[in-house]
């Protein structure tokens, strides 16, 4: 923790002392380029790809709740097969992603965002919902 903590800052420092030395029209042999490069494996790890769906593996899928509405109100699954949904909340309050034909059942805080994982059931039509504004915020989920 402690030594990350220093690369961080002394990379950190190393693109303030270039920016400064850019000003001063000095030392422009060793710029950009090194400091770029040296910061790369750190970023490398948390960078998520969504490229990996596909045959059996798991899929991700995305839903936001704003102004007490759902941004998509329709998924198309397929059956047997595992999704993660993220569930962001741009809202104060408190929604919730219930599927019930998933064993889905998802609480998300206000301003915040959760994930939840779930196989796709048989083939049909299923509904989702938030189950605190149920009337507004749901839709459909149609797996083939
Ligand atoms: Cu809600």
């Amino acid at each position: 923790m402690r030594r990350r903590g220093g690369i961080v800052i002394g990379v950190l420092v190393g693109v303030l002392a270039l920016a400064a030395a850019g000003c001063g029209g000095g030392n422009d042999d060793n710029s950009g380029s090194a400091s770029a490069t040296a910061a790369a494996p750190e970023t490398s790890g948390a960078a998520s790809t969504t490229a990996a769906a596909g045959g059996g593996g798991e899929n991700e899928l995305q839903l936001t709740a704003q102004g007490t509405a759902w941004n998509t109100t329709s998924f198309d699954l397929k059956a047997g097969s595992s999704y993660t949904l993220e569930v962001t909340n741009q809202d104060s309050i408190e929604h919730n992603f219930t599927f019930a034909a998933g064993n889905a059942n998802q609480d998300v805080e206000g301003g915040e965002d959760a994930k939840v994982t779930f196989t796709a059931p048989a083939a049909g039509s299923y509904p989702f919902f938030c189950k605190y504004h149920p009337s507004a915020m749901k839709g459909t989920i149609t797996v083939t």
